[in-house]
């Protein structure tokens, strides 16, 4: 494959509004519940900040990601559908979906597939990586909304981008690293910077 580029794109908070689904849902099932607006979102892990903002609260933001059809019903994050579909249209570009299942494997990991399907075609299905350990996986770019993405692996041979969510605009980065702000943002500019 000599020649091609090879990009990984995560699927929550790149492809499908983990964010949004989870907050409208979780606002579902725990009414009387305090929430953090998206706005107020900090970390990865939303679990943490719910847990931080009142005991109790990581068991019930983890029941919500656990519960039926709440990976399937996510929207897509605005313009990535489209983007999906361009970047796998240009030329010696290879594009996989890269991302990691909850561990309760009842519903999570058919969703995923299921969403793909629906939203960018049965095609789609063959590039799909399901792994809790993104590090293992070779590729020239990931483009993840994760600040911090380690595994067993001490050099993983891809380079992040990080894509902007409501829980890493604060963060600041250290390393030269670059950003994603959104699917309108130049992304084929990003991709032609590591071509050969
Ligand atoms: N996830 C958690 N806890 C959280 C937030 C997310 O377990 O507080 C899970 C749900 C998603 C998965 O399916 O992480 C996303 O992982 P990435 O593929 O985006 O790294």
């Amino acid at each position: 494959r000599a020649g091609r580029l090879r990009v990984l794109l995560d699927m929550d908070g790149v492809l499908a509004d983990f964010e949004a689904g989870f907050l409208h849902r979780y606002r579902r099932m725990f009414p009387a519940e305090p929430c953090v607006p998206l706005s107020d979102r900090r970390g990865f892990w939303v679990s943490a900040q719910y847990e931080s903002l009142k005991p109790g609260l990581c068991e019930k933001a983890i029941s919500v990601w656990e519960s039926k059809n709440f990976f399937i019903e996510l929207d897509p994050i605005p313009g990535a559908v489209k983007a999906v579909k361009e970047m796998t249209s240009l030329k010696n570009t290879d594009v996989f979906i890269c991302t990691s299942p909850i561990p309760k494997f009842d519903h999570c990991p058919y969703e995923k597939y299921a969403w793909v399907e629906k939203h960018l075609g049965k095609e789609f299905l063959e590039q799909i990586v399901l792994t809790r350990d993104k590090t293992l996986i070779s590729a020239d770019l990931l483009i993840d909304d994760k600040v911090d993405i380690s595994g067993v692996e001490p050099n993983p041979t891809w380079e992040h981008i990080l894509f902007s969510a409501c829980h890493n605009k604060h963060v600041e980065l250290t390393t030269p690293r670059m950003r994603l702000g959104s699917w309108a943002d130049d992304w084929k500019a990003i991709l032609d910077s590591r071509r050969q």
